[in-house]
């Protein structure tokens, strides 16, 4: 039998983009015995190598065990009990089990969360198209609403009982719900991170965001050997007419503190431009339709929530969806976007207060500036302060 005909024309859940909420939501389906199918715009090899997210928080981390994908994650994920902030030349430690009684983070890629999903998935899961583009949705206030796709050059339709579009920001399944029954609350702002990946050894054992006169930066890690390193600049800067030299001269600038510690520098092998957005779209759900993660919310990175948030409403939805299927009860699936909205919110108040406590705005007025460096200097001084930056960047439990 070709691999075609193989392709199922009708589902339970059918699901537009296997990014991380897409693939977390099709395993969490499968175990629970929902019938589901994943459809990919972009090839396999494409989906692997975003370099996107790095943080995990625990109730992604805990999710990612309970399917069963957490294997490498046990062995290769570095786990931070802390971060640093930096400004005025000198660094603050924010210590996340002292301040927030026992919690912290996992150091693990995006990029290795979605390739461990996608191994599971091809093992034992339910079907994953590659390179199957959504160009509609359409009958979401049916029964049974239809995703319109294109696969192999042939345009096919996919019949389910429910669409849950986790197709990101420039997903087609939001335009399947009537303009007039969303709202869509957005904020843009003026400067955009210029990310690099370089092969040399992380020069912190954890991560710093430093406030700098000359603008914000970011030291992370993608392992012992690797740094992921981020430059706040302007939007509509183009990463390659920067010479390597002076990104990493920008960096020690941006990073200087008083002592000896030194920036380690390494050969470039990654790097792009990404604009800054907050975004948030209401309801989540819409008749037949659901949304989760980019497709519904973005947040700038400067939170680390991106990926948890996406990785939280797959969870809150997959428990609705095995209710649903189990007892015919749909009030899971009636206080979805309720629920997980609640969540997002405080995400989206989180990832703005840290963007603009930390970067310097085109133009800023001073005053603003002594502002920020107010607020840093409360976080470091009040136990509390520091605890409410801790507790948020650790997240909550499910
Ligand atoms: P994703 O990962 O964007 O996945 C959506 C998937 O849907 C596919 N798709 C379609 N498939 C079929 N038909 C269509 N018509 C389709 N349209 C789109 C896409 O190819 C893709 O595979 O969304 P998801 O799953 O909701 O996951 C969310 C996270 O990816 C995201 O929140 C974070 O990565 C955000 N983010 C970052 N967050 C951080 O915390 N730290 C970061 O450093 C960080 N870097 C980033 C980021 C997001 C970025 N984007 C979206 C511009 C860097 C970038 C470039
Ligand atoms: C990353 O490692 O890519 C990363 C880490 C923390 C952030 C944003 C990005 O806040």
């Amino acid at each position: 039998m070709s691999e075609t005909t193989n392709i199922p024309a009708t589902t339970t859940v059918g699901i537009v983009g296997a990014g991380p909420a897409g693939l977390l939501l099709a395993r969490l389906l499968h175990q629970a015995g929902v019938d589901c199918v994943v459809l990919e715009a972009r090839d396999r090899a494409y989906v692997e190598q975003r370099q996107r997210a790095g943080v995990l928080e625990q109730s992604t981390v805990d999710v990612l065990r309970a399917t069963g994908a957490a294997a490498r994650l046990e062995r290769e994920s570095i786990v931070h009990d802390g971060i640093e902030l930096s400004w005025n030349r000198r660094r603050h430690r924010i210590d996340f089990p002292e301040l927030t009684g026992g919690s912290r983070v996992w150091v693990y890629a995006q990029t290795e969360v979605v390739k461990d999903l996608i191994a599971l998935q091809l093992v034992d899961g339910a079907p994953l198209l590659f390179e199957a583009q959504a160009t509609a949705v359409t009958g979401a206030d049916t029964d049974r609403p239809v995703i319109h796709y294109t696969h192999e050059g042939v345009a096919r339709t996919l019949s389910c009982d429910y669409v849950v579009g986790c197709d990101g920001y420039h997903g087609v399944t939001r335009n399947a719900i009537p303009a007039d029954e969303l709202t869509t609350y957005e904020r843009v702002y003026p400067y955009s991170w210029f990310g690099i990946l370089a092969d040399v050894a992380p020069s912190n054992d954890e991560l710093v965001y430093a406030h700098s006169p000359r603008g914000f930066a970011l030291l992370s890690m993608r392992s012992h050997t690797v740094s992921r390193l981020y430059l706040q600049v302007p939007n509509g800067t183009d990463p390659h007419v920067w010479s390597d030299e002076r990104i990493w001269d920008e960096l020690d600038a941006r990073f200087a503190v008083d002592g000896d510690w030194k920036l380690a520098r390494g050969p470039i092998t990654q790097r792009a431009v990404l604009p800054l957005r907050s975004s948030v779209t209401e309801p989540m759900r819409w008749g037949r339709i659901f949304l989760a993660g980019d497709a519904a919310h973005i947040v700038p990175p400067t939170g680390a929530k991106g990926l948890n948030l996406a990785a939280a409403d797959v969870t809150v939805l997959a428990r609705a969806f095995e209710q649903w299927q189990r007892t015919g009860a749909s009030a899971g699936l009636d206080d979805y976007s309720r629920h997980c909205l609640e969540r997002v919110w405080r995400a989206e108040q989180f990832s703005y207060f840290m963007t603009t406590t930390l970067h310097t705005a085109p133009e800023q007025n001073p005053f603003d500036t002594r502002l920020q460096i107010s607020q840093l200097d409360r976080i470091s001084a009040s136990p509390y302060a520091a605890a409410e930056l801790a507790l948020n960047y650790v997240g909550t439990a499910l």
